[in-house]
């Protein structure tokens, strides 16, 4: 699952890090691989990553335990604990509460999705509060929480083209948007990024086969 932003934020960490790893591409959803079901039986997703052969899974865990696990180099976690659980606090809001309302506008039209842009603009309004006075949410330097939500600087721009409604703008989150442009400039994270023009043709196809199988 080449566009998966999961995969991405564990791709990131482990290029922060300086770490070399081999990346295996799995066919998401249908066609799972053997090795997939066995490295990850609990909840058959990717990403996995695999190190000395024990498996893990969840990317948000992943990232933490890279960072424990090399501790040399780039810090990804935040050196004080209020910090550090103020950045979990806002990941975990970023998943429970950003991702579902921007699937719904991604995969209904008329009433229900104008409904799930409301609750879109909303939420991503409050996520930028986690941003006041600074560059990056980890301050001036990204950290975990810069990839945790960073998935969200790459696909939320496409996924406004592929429905031609716009959530984050200068209006509506003017701190977040200015995170997107300064989070993608970042040498690591520009160097592992999906291609857009494939990325915008897979995210129309599939908004397509969203709507017509409802
Ligand atoms: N909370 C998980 C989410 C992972 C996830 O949703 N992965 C998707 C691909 S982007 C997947 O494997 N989907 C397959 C399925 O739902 O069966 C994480 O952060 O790792």
């Amino acid at each position: 699952m080449w566009a998966s932003g999961f995969a991405l934020r564990v791709e990131w960490a482990l290029k922060l890090k300086g770490i070399e790893y081999e990346y295996v591409n799995e066919d998401i959803p249908f066609n799972k691989s053997e090795e997939l079901l066995r490295l990850n039986p609990v909840t058959k997703k990717i990403p996995v990553l695999v190190y000395n052969g024990k498996p893990l899974a969840e990317s948000l865990v992943i990232i933490e335990y890279i960072d424990e696990t090399w501790k040399e180099g780039y810090s990804i976690m935040p050196k004080d604990p209020y910090d550090r659980a103020q950045a979990r606090f806002w990941a975990k809001f970023a998943d429970d509460k950003c991702t579902m309302p921007l699937f719904h506008v991604f995969s209904t039209e008329g009433e229900a999705q104008q409904k799930a842009v409301e609750e879109a603009r909303e939420v991503f309004k409050t996520l930028e509060k986690a941003l006041e006075g600074k560059k990056f949410f980890g301050g001036d330097c990204i950290n975990y929480l810069d990839l945790a939500i960073g998935w969200f600087a790459f696909w939320l721009p496409i996924i406004e083209e592929t429905v031609s409604i716009s959530m984050v703008d200068d209006e509506n989150a003017p701190l977040l948007k200015a995170w997107f442009g300064n989070f993608l400039e970042v040498d690591v994270i520009k160097s592992i990024l999906p291609p857009r023009d494939k990325t915008c043709e897979m995210s129309k196809m599939r908004r397509e086969q969203l709507l017509s199988a409802e």
